[in-house]
């Protein structure tokens, strides 16, 4: 072979070779960057016995929020729900594995009680990084019952990182990402998925089936939030005239859940003529303490809470437990109605003002002020 040839031959191996190492190279950092963990390096969300945690929807907002976290930190995501029941005996880790017990002991650790401290927000709409003066820290620990994470979706220096992690930023809030985060989380134990399948069957007996989910949210006693004591009449006037007047199919189901437990039967009474679905004994409130069987109380809630991803139509309270169930289905605006006030404006200047409600669509995220 003439020398000129060969070193041709020579210099496009060695370049073929460079390009090659190159593109793998940067492959493996896309993949590191998406999937990789840092070595022994935690979040976990927490919520024990001497924690307020707020109820079943606070819990999944401060949740999801940390696992946000975790995601744009590389870290392990962990869970410890241990108030009054422990959320393992309920919910079982799906695609993620998320049980806290497999933290080395006696690692370094830091907890975080963000509570519902809003004014973070600002903090993190504007910061250029997170966690990062307490990147040494082996395990951090969070604490906290709102959606802390949303705004990272606005803050520009996390646009980049987003990108990577394979989210279009301004879809990197709860409302965008629930049904998969949950999915990728959680499935119900073998039991409960027994009693879940056979459930749904019923609700939705043929392909043609649509489930109407009514979600009656009347506050907690006492509470300035507590809403008009006519809401059950107005709620099912509501579904009536506006899905059920020319449902000569009989394709409807209904399923009726509240922190109230005589709606269901209130309901049934209604709805003579219809598929009415509830669960019974499961308007409990999680944080309170009570004489029955926790575990028992906490499972009824999540069991609520897991089959309403099945709702064609939802019509629900302005409550974190309705919206966040509804945000959990394929397409989280569709069909949607929130009871709340017509003017949202009235609500950012007083949040617990649930007097003299009305039936809004809630087609887009700002469509409603949701905390
Ligand atoms: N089974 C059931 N329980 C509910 C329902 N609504 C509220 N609860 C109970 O009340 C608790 C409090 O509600 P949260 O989960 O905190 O949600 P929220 O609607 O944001 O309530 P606020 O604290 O008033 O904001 C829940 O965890 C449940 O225990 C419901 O529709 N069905
Ligand atoms: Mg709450």
């Amino acid at each position: 072979m003439r020398p000129k040839l060969k070193y041709k031959i020579l210099t496009m191996f060695v370049i073929t070779t460079f390009l090659m190492i190159f593109i793998s190279y940067k492959l493996i950092e896309r993949q590191y960057l998406k999937y990789g963990r840092l070595v022994n390096r935690y979040i976990s969300f927490e919520c024990n016995n001497d924690d307020i945690c707020g109820g079943w929807a606070d819990r999944l907002k401060g949740l999801f929020s940390t696992y946000a976290f975790s995601l744009i930190t590389n870290r392990t995501f962990l869970i410890k729900i241990t108030k009054n029941c422990d959320l393992k005996n309920i919910l079982i880790p799906n695609k993620i594995l998320w049980y806290s017990s497999q933290v080395p002991n006696s690692v370094s650790n830091k907890t975080l009680n963000y509570a519902w401290n809003y004014n973070l927000e600002i903090e993190f709409r504007n910061s250029t990084t997170i966690l990062k003066e307490i990147s040494n820290e082996n395990l951090i620990i969070i604490k906290s019952g709102f959606m802390f994470s949303n705004v990272l979706s606005e803050n520009r220096n996390f646009q980049e990182r987003l990108n990577q992690l394979g989210y279009e930023p301004s879809k990197f809030k709860l409302a965008f990402q629930l049904r998969k985060w949950y999915q990728d989380l959680f499935r119900l134990n073998k039991r409960l998925q027994v009693k879940y399948d056979k459930l749904l069957k019923q609700m939705k007996p043929t392909v043609n089936s649509k489930l109407i989910c009514a979600q009656l949210r009347m506050g907690d006693e006492g509470h300035v939030g507590e809403s008009d004591l006519d809401m059950g009449s107005k709620f099912w006037n509501f579904i009536n005239q506006t899905f059920l007047i020319d449902d000569k199919m009989n394709k409807f189901s209904i399923f009726i859940t509240s922190d109230r437990e005589y709606f269901k039967k209130d309901a049934e009474l209604f709805f003579r003529n219809k598929r009415v679905f509830y669960t019974g004994n499961s308007s409990l409130h999680v944080e309170r303490p009570s004489d029955s069987n926790q575990c028992e109380n906490l499972e009824k809630v999540i069991f609520d809470f897991h089959l309403m991803q099945n709702c064609d139509i939802g019509v629900v309270s302005h409550s974190g437990f309705g919206i966040l169930a509804m945000w959990n289905r394929p397409d989280p605006f569709k069909d949607l109605y929130v009871y709340t006030k017509k003017n949202q404006d009235e609500l950012r200047q007083n949040y617990w003002n649930r007097k003299n409600l009305t039936f809004v669509k809630y087609g887009n995220l700002d469509d409603i002020y949701f905390l």
